[in-house]
């Protein structure tokens, strides 16, 4: 606590159903053990000898891949039904705080599988409406400049099963758990398509991986020449093979299709290339029977990661009430917080650096009085866009389409404590 300020972490709570500042949830342990926050075990005591203070542990390892907890691992790890390739897996988010996912955890979806790419035999090239094509080996790109963002990926895809009509009573992580967050590093694309030499009618890049989908994607040349990347590391280690090693495409805010992993070419073009990607998926069919093709932005969204769905709340007490918020129009200017399934709204604590593409926590303490109760976030961005609710978002959205949805997530708490996925 010493780093903060009260007032910096402390919020008006001026809501309904037990929300609470966190200096008025600090005054209630300021009364003794009586009064306490959260029961303290230590006044149960103990003199026994835990197994683990009574003999010397494991020696040191080469690289630590144990998790600390076995419940710390991928869920929905689902086949597609064109194979156990194409499939997806998702971040646990019920098990993680603070805002960076570990890569061990990052969210993935194949649409053919991991390559194993061998880095020395794989070549990157440029080519198309360039004034000079160039093709460049790992060991060369990692000679270059490099610059490192901490940034949210998300698929367009994430908690679609939230528009289902039927409630699923899943967790945090298994309904919008395709969302991660890691500090990435790699070449500004820019560096390498100036290197190259863009013609002047050059309007569009198609980037294409080198796994057996050799899946592709065109992305305007406005987002290629700001902000995207060529991604090289991943929270300070080379890129996990999950995650597109040697090297993949990072466009920041957008949805993670457009981030072409195991990247190997880039041609240049005056034109989109329709490919599959971009014409029968992820496009948005509304209602009026007009489908939207590049809605490449992620939306506004929020989602509170604890308590969530599948959890269990021991007793009636003080909670923290906890999340992610991101978007892909820019920063997150604020995270409300409802107790009571949307009647009245309070705002959060952002409690991480706030940047673009950048995902927040935020944080309230929330008193439960062991009644039922509805929990909700929505988020607000810098460009003033407000999370919808789920109906809204569904709003001109046709029967069975469900890229891009951003919808609230409301998690109900029920007379015993079991929270779980409700359509509010
Ligand atoms: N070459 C290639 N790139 C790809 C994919 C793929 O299957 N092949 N999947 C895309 C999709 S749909 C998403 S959401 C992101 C997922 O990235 P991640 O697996 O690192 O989370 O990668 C994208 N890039
Ligand atoms: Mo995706």
């Amino acid at each position: 606590m010493a780093n903060f300020s009260d007032q910096e972490l402390d919020s008006s709570a001026s809501a309904g159903n037990g929300l609470l500042s966190r200096r008025q949830w600090l005054r209630l342990g300021a009364g003794g053990a009586a009064a306490s926050l959260v029961a303290p075990v230590w006044a149960a005591g103990g003199t026994s000898v835990e197994p683990w203070r009574s003999g010397s542990g494991a020696p040191p390892s080469q690289y630590g891949d144990q998790p600390s907890l076995a419940s710390l691992k991928r869920e929905q790890i689902s086949a597609h039904p064109f194979g156990p390739q194409a499939g997806a897996s998702s971040t646990p988010l019920q098990f993680l705080n603070g805002t960076i996912t570990p890569n061990g955890l990052h969210f993935e979806r194949h649409h053919s599988g991991i390559p194993e790419i061998e880095p020395s035999a794989h070549r990157l090239t440029i080519h198309g409406l360039v004034k000079q094509p160039l093709s460049f080996d790992y060991e060369a790109l990692l000679r270059y400049p490099m610059v490192s963002r901490v940034l949210f990926m998300e698929c367009s895809g994430n908690s679609y099963r939230n528009t289902f009509t039927t409630v699923l009573d899943e967790t945090a992580g298994g309904l919008n758990g395709l969302v991660s967050c890691a500090e990435w590093t790699g070449i500004p694309l820019h560096y390498l398509l100036d290197e190259a030499g863009l013609d002047a009618s050059a309007t569009w890049m198609v980037a294409e991986g080198a796994d057996a989908a050799g899946m592709n994607r065109s992305v305007p040349l406005s987002l290629a020449t700001s902000d995207a990347m060529l991604a090289l590391y991943q929270n300070g280690e080379p890129l996990r093979r999950s995650q597109g090693f040697p090297m993949r495409l990072l466009v920041p805010g957008c949805e993670g299709n457009l981030s072409v992993k195991w990247l190997r070419s880039l041609k240049v073009m005056n034109q989109p290339a329709h490919t599959r990607e971009e014409t029968s998926k992820y496009t948005d069919l509304q209602l009026d029977g007009v489908a939207w093709q590049f809605s490449l932005r992620m939306g506004v969204k929020s989602v509170i990661t604890s308590p969530s769905g599948q959890m269990q709340l021991p007793e009636k007490g003080v909670f923290e009430i906890s999340g992610l918020a991101w978007s892909g129009h820019g920063s997150v200017r604020a995270v409300e917080v409802s107790a009571d399934g949307g009647r009245s709204w309070t705002e959060a604590v952002i409690q991480s650096e706030v940047g673009k593409h950048k995902p927040v926590r935020f944080r309230i303490p929330w008193r439960w009085n062991g009644q039922p109760a509805v929990l909700q976030s929505r988020a607000v961005d810098s460009a003033g866009n407000v999370q919808p609710t789920r109906s809204q978002a569904l709003q001109n959205v046709a029967p069975g389409f469900s890229y891009h949805y951003n919808g609230i997530q409301s998690w109900r708490v029920n007379a015993e404590g079991r929270v779980s996925n409700v359509h509010a």
